[in-house]
């Protein structure tokens, strides 16, 4: 298991509010390298099978709409500790409660509109990267 990388989605309102250079700026400030990225779309399906950890709770549905409802930005960043730093980079879910220059704090609209999501394990950075990426895709 990989240990140095993570997976990230700029989210629909991130992209729509013009935020995607502001953010990819601050990714590599924080020294992650991005070794694949891709501008594209999550069906409905497509962001349900995404989120399907969440399926049951209140807010999936909302979520699953949410983030089909315009384009994305997938990219899988490589550095040390790449999964825990990548969430201490980008805040608390919810943006009210995140750290003062997170890149939620200083971007996200709301709890589900909140600009960017980062992988919880690496177990799962690797799961999510390979939803996006092929193996010729990823270097
Ligand atoms: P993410 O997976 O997107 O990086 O976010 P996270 O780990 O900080 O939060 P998680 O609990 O995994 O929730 C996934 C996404 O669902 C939306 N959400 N809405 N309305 C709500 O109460 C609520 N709670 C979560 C957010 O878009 C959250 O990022
Ligand atoms: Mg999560």
């Amino acid at each position: 298991m990989e240990t140095n990388k993570t997976f990230t989605m700029i989210k629909p309102d991130a992209v729509a509010a013009g935020h995607i250079g502001a953010i990819l700026d601050q990714i590599i400030k924080a020294g992650f390298t991005i070794k694949a990225m891709k501008y594209t779309y999550l069906t409905a399906q497509k962001a349900g099978e995404f989120y399907a950890v969440h399926q049951g709770r209140p807010f999936y549905n909302d979520l699953v709409s949410f983030m089909s409802s315009g384009p994305i930005v997938a990219a899988i960043l490589e550095k040390d500790n790449a999964v825990a730093d990548f969430r201490t980079l980008i805040g608390a879910t919810d943006p009210t409660k995140a750290d003062e220059g997170t890149i939620r704090k200083l971007f996200a609209k709301s709890i589900e509109a909140n600009a960017v999501h980062g992988s919880d394990s690496d177990e799962n950075a690797a799961i999510e990267g390979s939803f996006f990426f092929s193996g010729l895709e990823k270097f």
